[in-house]
């Protein structure tokens, strides 16, 4: 599956670069192309500069609101990014359209952190402005839910959350949710470990995204899942995630047919797998909420049984009671057994109506305080009615 990557804001920004270097490995590794151009949109200039990986011109890095804010940001103003975006979106079609890698692309993937401004806001006013232009492509999102400590320390930002979720919710074909918490791993401060959040953020879509562009046919699985398996899967709240189980060297080097006992240990290692990754998900859920699934296997052509396929259908459809379930497999890969899973159209999450309900919360509560500032005058100018003025 070919994706147009667009990143909005910073954090959106950085995960679409994120997602060029991963094409560029899918392009040495694999010969094969999965991201057909990636723009990122920004109303910070400095921010636009830092990237790597995305080409370095006004048409892949779109400065939006350069006359407003003068290429400072919104300052977590979400209203201001969804405004500016309405403003300049012709910026971001007109680039679309130059792009030459458009035809072969089979869906578009729109990337923000929802706490911020800039991203949070632009994403689905720039959501809703492909779905009208390019009616039979699907447009997806993908969202950054922000760090326990933002929410604690940085009210706004969970009035930015819901807003934002729920206006892409809208709009989208599906929403990827990813949250930043999962991804704290103890020793590591955050501020460095942002690059590493982002490799494991998009790490979960590289097998996913190559099964069904590959063209070698030894690689070419009995089940091969391909855009269209993708589509089928996705809508409404999604989740993605990925689990490796390393062969033992001694195992791959030793050539010829398995023996029994190495099938049943094959076996353990694809369920460890799918274990890692439904224990990694990007927001963790219920699978039971799921009503849509699939799951990739990606292992060594000489690792890859019928047994181990079964295994791993029988073990999703275990906790995705209620999915339809779509599946493949990609005899791909030295040394170890990996495991893709993609759970969509998920009816409940617990973190998003919280998200919601916290939102109404502070809405109420900043209008209670206009209301109290405004009541505050009103009773100071009540009380010196009576005293004379020496004006
Ligand atoms: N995973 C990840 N999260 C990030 C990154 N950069 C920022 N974030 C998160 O994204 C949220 C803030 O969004 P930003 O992208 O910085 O904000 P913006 O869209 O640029 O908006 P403004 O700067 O307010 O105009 C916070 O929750 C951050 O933790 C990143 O590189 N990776
Ligand atoms: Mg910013």
């Amino acid at each position: 599956m070919k994706l147009l990557v667009i990143g909005c804001g910073q954090c959106g920004g950085r995960i679409a670069d994120e997602f060029v270097r991963l094409n560029r490995i899918a392009s040495v590794q694999r010969g094969i192309e999965i991201i057909t151009d990636a723009l990122a949109v920004n109303t910070d200039i400095a921010d636009l500069s830092g990237l790597s990986y995305i080409k370095p011109d006004y048409q892949h890095r779109i400065l939006i609101g350069g006359q407003k804010t003068s290429g400072h940001g919104v300052g977590k103003i979400n209203e201001i990014g969804a405004e500016l975006a309405r403003e300049d979106g012709d910026k971001i079609i007109e680039s679309i359209r130059a792009t030459q890698r458009f035809s072969p692309t089979d869906a578009f993937l729109v990337i923000a952190g929802a706490a911020g401004g800039t991203g949070s806001g632009a994403i689905p006013v720039l959501t809703q402005q492909l779905k009208e232009r390019y009616m039979h492509k699907p447009v997806y999102n993908l969202i950054v839910l922000p760090f326990r400590y933002e929410e604690m320390t940085e009210e706004r930002s969970i009035y930015n959350v819901g807003t934002c979720l729920k206006s892409a919710y809208l709009v989208a074909d599906a929403v990827f949710l990813v949250d930043n918490q999962r991804f704290i791993r103890k020793n590591l401060s955050i501020k460095n470990n942002l690059a590493k959040i982002n490799a494991l953020v998009v790490r979960p879509f590289y097998n996913l995204l190559c099964a069904g562009e590959e063209t070698t046919s030894k690689y070419i699985g009995s089940r091969m899942l391909d855009a269209g398996d993708i589509i089928q899967t996705l809508a409404g709240w999604t989740v993605i995630g990925y689990g490796e189980a390393r062969i033992p060297r001694i195992r791959f080097l030793s050539e010829g047919r398995l023996h029994f006992r190495e099938k049943v240990t094959e076996t353990q290692k694809g369920a460890q797998a799918m274990d890692e990754a439904i224990g990694e998900l990007s927001l963790k859920c219920n699978a039971a909420d799921a009503r849509r699934a699939l799951y990739l296997l990606t292992a060594p052509p000489e690792e890859m049984n019928m047994d181990l396929i079964k295994e791993l259908s029988a073990s999703l459809k275990n906790i995705a009671t209620e999915a339809i379930i779509r599946s493949g497999d990609y005899p791909k890969g030295k040394g170890s057994v990996e495991v893709t899973v993609v759970l969509s159209d998920l009816v409940n999450s617990r973190k998003v109506i919280e998200y919601f309900a916290k939102t109404i919360s502070y809405i109420s509560i900043a209008k209670r305080r206009r209301g109290g500032i405004e009541y505050e005058h009103r009773g100071i100018e009540e009380a010196f009615k009576d005293i004379p003025s020496l004006l």
